[in-house]
């Protein structure tokens, strides 16, 4: 057994799955979550520290150069993908922007598939050839990982639609929920707009979430978009259900965050969370970030989410000073072998450039037949 494998297996039976955990598929049901079962909650600090730790590492190795492209650390907003990924079921689609190395942790990839994607090489989860910015993980119903600002958000309405449609029409399926998230930038597209209203127009299950971190590259959100400070009454125009939470602070994002996924999923009607939270990183890793100060940057790392969440389960007796050492040290081993993984892994064959270009590229294949992974377009 190897050293991360025996990490790994012992943070399985650390967080032995229960009913009602993430593990079992289902979403965690409690009226709060102080209330929910310790397991839970403590896997909820080891995925927000898994994603700390990764990103640790992800910036050393881009320092390094063993990454290449654009990178976008999600530090500082851990709480946001797993809080708001740990009030819904293991199916339910995610599809998100270009910060989502955090998001695809979150939904349950390995750290290996998404550190290889970033190294560019064959074991990644997109075979090395999306990247950092184009996270995929169909297993984990997780559909990008999208470059375009904004693109993202009109793909969310159409996966509500389609999960909807064979529900009511094809009679296949369940009731699900959609997640959508956006940074501040997407708020400015018109795109946007026409998804919200469709979305509401069709009654579709999807959620749209803010992920207000005051900045849209080196840009505040005050000087890109109008009306700041009260963003829900955007949403509220197009007869969408829309709420400001607190991102920080994860107990607080699942008391707040769950009743409005139960309901979506109930009522099928859309909705929009204006979800505050910040990055510690620059924009990417190639920002000087000349735009704020080392001050408010450390006002922020003050209601560090990660610092929130350990000191809580502390007081409830969920975990001591030995078990969050412990737990550190085998997410620290995971990562570091995730890292050797992508260094040893096999880069892509040039033929690669010319396999997984359509996702239909038979000739008179029925639109609905299943693709295979790796097919080659036959015109090339
Ligand atoms: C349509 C489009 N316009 C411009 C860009 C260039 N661009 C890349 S990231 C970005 C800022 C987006 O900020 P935000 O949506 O707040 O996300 P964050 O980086 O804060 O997570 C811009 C303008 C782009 N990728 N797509
Ligand atoms: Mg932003």
């Amino acid at each position: 057994m190897t050293q991360a494998t025996a990490a790994s297996s012992e943070h399985t039976q650390m967080n032995t799955a229960k009913a009602d955990s993430p593990a079992s598929g289902l979403a965690p049901t409690a009226k709060t979550a102080t209330e929910l079962p310790k397991e839970v909650l403590v896997k909820w600090l080891y995925d927000m520290q898994l994603i700390r730790e990764f990103e640790n590492r992800t910036m050393q190795a881009y320092q390094q150069a063993k990454i290449g492209g654009f990178c976008h650390i999600y530090t500082g907003q851990e709480a946001v993908a797993v809080g708001t990924i740990g009030c819904t079921n293991s199916d339910d689609p995610v599809i998100t922007a270009y910060r989502d190395h955090g998001h695809a942790l979150a939904r349950g990839m390995s750290p290996e598939s998404c550190m290889a994607e970033m190294f560019g090489k064959t074991t990644g989860c997109a075979k090395g050839k999306g990247g950092s910015m184009h996270m995929f993980d169909r297993p984990n119903w997780l559909f990008g990982g999208h470059g375009i600002v904004s693109a993202q958000t009109p793909m969310g309405a159409g996966f509500a639609f389609s999960e909807k449609y064979q529900l009511e029409v094809m009679g296949i399926g369940k009731k699900k929920v959609t997640l959508c998230y956006m940074g501040d930038g997407a708020l400015d597209q018109g795109c946007f707009h026409e998804a919200q209203n469709l979305a509401s127009l069709w009654d579709l299950p999807v959620i749209y979430i803010l992920e207000n971190n005051g900045y849209s590259m080196g840009t505040a959100i005050n000087r890109h978009t109008a009306n700041s400070e009260n963003l829900i009454d955007r949403a509220k125009g197009y007869g969408i259900k829309a709420a400001k939470i607190d991102g920080l602070d994860i107990m607080n994002i699942y008391n707040e965050f769950k009743p409005i996924v139960d309901e979506c999923r109930e009522t099928s009607r859309p909705a929009f969370i204006d979800l505050k939270t910040y990055r510690y990183q620059g924009h990417s890793m190639s920002d000087p970030q000349k735009y704020r100060t080392k001050e408010e940057v450390d006002t922020y790392k003050d209601k560090d989410s990660i610092a929130k969440l350990c000191s809580d389960l502390m007081h409830m007796g969920h975990i001591d000073e030995a078990g969050w050492k412990s737990m550190r040290k085998v997410i620290s081993d995971i990562v570091r072998a995730s890292v050797e993984h992508a260094e040893n892994a096999p880069i892509p064959e040039a033929g690669e450039l010319y396999t997984d270009v359509y996702a239909n590229p038979q000739k008179n294949l029925s639109p609905t037949a299943t693709y295979t992974h790796g097919t080659k377009n036959p015109l090339m």
